[in-house]
């Protein structure tokens, strides 16, 4: 048996082509024409054929290495050939001449058009493919090129390929338009060549090997116009991996972009990937990615997307922007801040006295004194002793900004979603201020009336359930805040007061602060402060 070395063949001009796939390994018998490897230019992807049947020895290449024309890529027995007593030959270098020298890229020296620096470039050689489509011109009239810049992305029924510019210059008439059928020699485009010379155009032909060759020199020369030209037809081209239909650019764009192409839907003609096609996709990964939908980086599988018309009537209802927001702050929060939540009750029977005689005075001020003023200045309170609960964590990692302001968040449900007005200094005003600026900012927000500044610059949030219900939740922590308060329904409870079971108001409380910044002992401390002041709110003189 003989055993051959097989080269790379003409590459149409490329040089120093990255090897992107192996599709053959050690021990494979190989037919004529089956793909060996797949390589890639920056223009182009080339599955290169066997250009005969045999077993593979030796593979001389390995994925990355980057290979020019006449480099050997496997060492292979050839099949059916009776020279067995022939002495093995390396023929590498005898192979690489004959390829060398049939270089159907080349251009030739006709067709010339005028005398000026204009220059008329014709469709090469197209591998043998006939009255092939236009689908795509990649330039426009007046365009400055470079050589080797794609003019337009023609398909047959097997490849797409993309045509560069053999000049550098500036696009001075198109040719040929989408849709066109166009054959090797029609012209293509009017290019005005950079530096006014005039030379000619381009026309693909194929020279005959040069004379006096080794049979397996000969052979492999003949072999190499079959390799070259679906090289040619591949250059620019189909695809590495059998499923996925796209020319090189798009191939490129979707490897710089980290892009599968399995993955993601091909708008263009025959299920072709087209540029927009990867550029969508990354365009709504990152809109997923913001918005939560999906997590980015952590590793965390998306939440599968499921047809829910098929158990059942539904209704698409679209997402407020408050919404929107929301939701994608929640999932920054509860992913980035370590939660912890604690629970205490406070015994608020006294304060619901005090709160129920001050009724007729609110109503003569014309505000609404519910138990929330009380909790707003129970917190700043509690604040002020356990400082820990006002800092923010700083983002260079070393510090703490501890806050000497008292700013407190509400949250309030309004009908677009939920929104957090301020307010500010808490621990600097009264109950009836604070009870008057509440109810007003409560009725900004639900009539969407809030100004960005309303939101800003909170130091701790109370989220109220107490109107609705629930006897308890886990609020999660408003980043960079550090601290949450929620508050639930209170309720008359039996409390054992030492000798007897007493009926007490009980607001239930949690607080859920982010561990990087509280720790337990603070928590315990700041919450004991609280509910002492509610449980008493004359230690607000203290
Ligand atoms: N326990 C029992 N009753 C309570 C209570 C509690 N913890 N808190 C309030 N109430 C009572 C009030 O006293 C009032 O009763 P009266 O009219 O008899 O006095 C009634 O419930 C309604 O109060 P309110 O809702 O008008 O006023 P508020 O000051 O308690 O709350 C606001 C204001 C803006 C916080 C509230 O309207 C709101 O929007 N709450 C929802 C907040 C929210 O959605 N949080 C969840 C965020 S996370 O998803």
């Amino acid at each position: 048996m003989a055993i051959e070395i097989i080269p790379v063949p003409d590459l149409g001009g490329a040089d120093k082509v990255e090897v992107i796939e192996i599709c053959v390994q050690i021990g494979d018998v190989v037919e004529e024409e089956q793909s060996l490897v797949v390589l890639e230019s920056d223009k182009a992807s080339m599955e290169i054929p066997s250009p005969k049947a045999g077993k593979v020895v030796s593979l001389k290449i390995k994925e990355g290495d980057s290979l020019s024309e006449g480099d050997a890529i496997v060492e292979m027995e050839l099949a059916g050939d009776d020279r067995s007593d022939e002495p093995q030959k390396d023929t590498v270098t005898e192979v690489s001449e004959p390829v060398a020298v049939e270089t159907p890229m080349e251009v030739s020296s006709t067709s010339a058009v005028s005398e000026s620096s204009e220059q008329l470039i014709a469709v090469p050689d197209l591998g043998g493919s006939d009255s092939v489509e236009v689908i795509e011109i990649c330039v426009a009239v007046g365009d400055d090129i470079s050589e080797g810049d794609s003019l337009v992305v023609l398909e047959s029924d097997k490849a797409s390929m993309e045509i560069p510019s053999p000049v550098t210059g500036k696009i001075i008439e198109l040719k040929l338009k989408e849709g066109d059928k166009t054959t090797e020699g029609d012209a293509l485009a009017v290019i005005e060549v950079a530096g006014g010379s005039v030379t000619e155009a381009p026309v693909v032909v194929e020279e005959e090997p040069a004379a006096g060759l080794s049979v397996e020199v000969a052979e492999t020369a003949k072999a190499a116009p079959v390799a070259a030209a679906k090289v040619l037809a591949l250059s620019s081209v189909e695809a590495a991996s059998a499923d996925v239909y796209a020319g090189p650019s798009v191939r490129k764009l979707a490897r710089q972009l980290g892009v599968d192409l399995t993955k993601l839907k091909a708008s263009g003609p025959r299920n072709r990937y087209t540029k927009d096609d990867v550029r969508s996709y990354v365009k709504q990964l990152v809109a997923d990615v913001n918005s939560g939908k999906i997590s980015g980086g952590a590793g965390i599988p998306p939440i599968p997307e499921i047809d829910f018309a098929k158990f059942g009537d539904i209704e698409m209802l679209k997402l407020s922007k408050i919404a929107k927001l929301t939701s994608t702050n929640m999932s920054r929060n509860w992913l980035n801040v370590p939660h912890v939540t604690q629970f205490d009750d406070a015994d608020i029977t006294e304060l619901e006295v005090f709160r129920k005689s001050m009724k007729a005075e609110a109503e003569k001020r014309g505000v609404k004194l519910t138990p929330l003023p009380f909790l707003l200045k129970a917190a700043a309170d509690a604040m002020r002793a356990e400082p820990s609960f006002n800092v923010s964590l700083h983002a260079d990692g070393e510090h703490l900004v501890q806050k000497k302001y008292i700013h407190i968040g509400v949250a309030v449900d309004t009908p677009n979603g939920l929104m957090v007005p301020v307010i500010r200094d808490v621990d600097q005003k009264g109950l009836w201020q604070l009870a008057a600026e509440t109810s007003e900012m409560a009725a900004k927000a639900r009539a969407g009336k809030l100004m960005p500044r309303d939101m800003q610059g909170a130091c701790f949030t109370i989220s109220s359930l107490g109107a609705i219900g629930g006897n308890g939740f886990t609020p999660i922590v408003n980043a960079p805040e550090v601290a949450i308060m929620g508050v639930s329904k209170a309720q008359i409870k039996p409390i054992w007061n030492g000798s007897e079971f007493e009926p007490r108001q009980m607001l239930p409380l949690s607080v859920s602060y982010d561990h990087r910044a509280i720790n337990g002992a603070h928590c315990g401390r700041f919450f004991t402060h609280m509910v002492a002041v509610l449980g008493d709110v004359r230690r607000l003189l203290l």
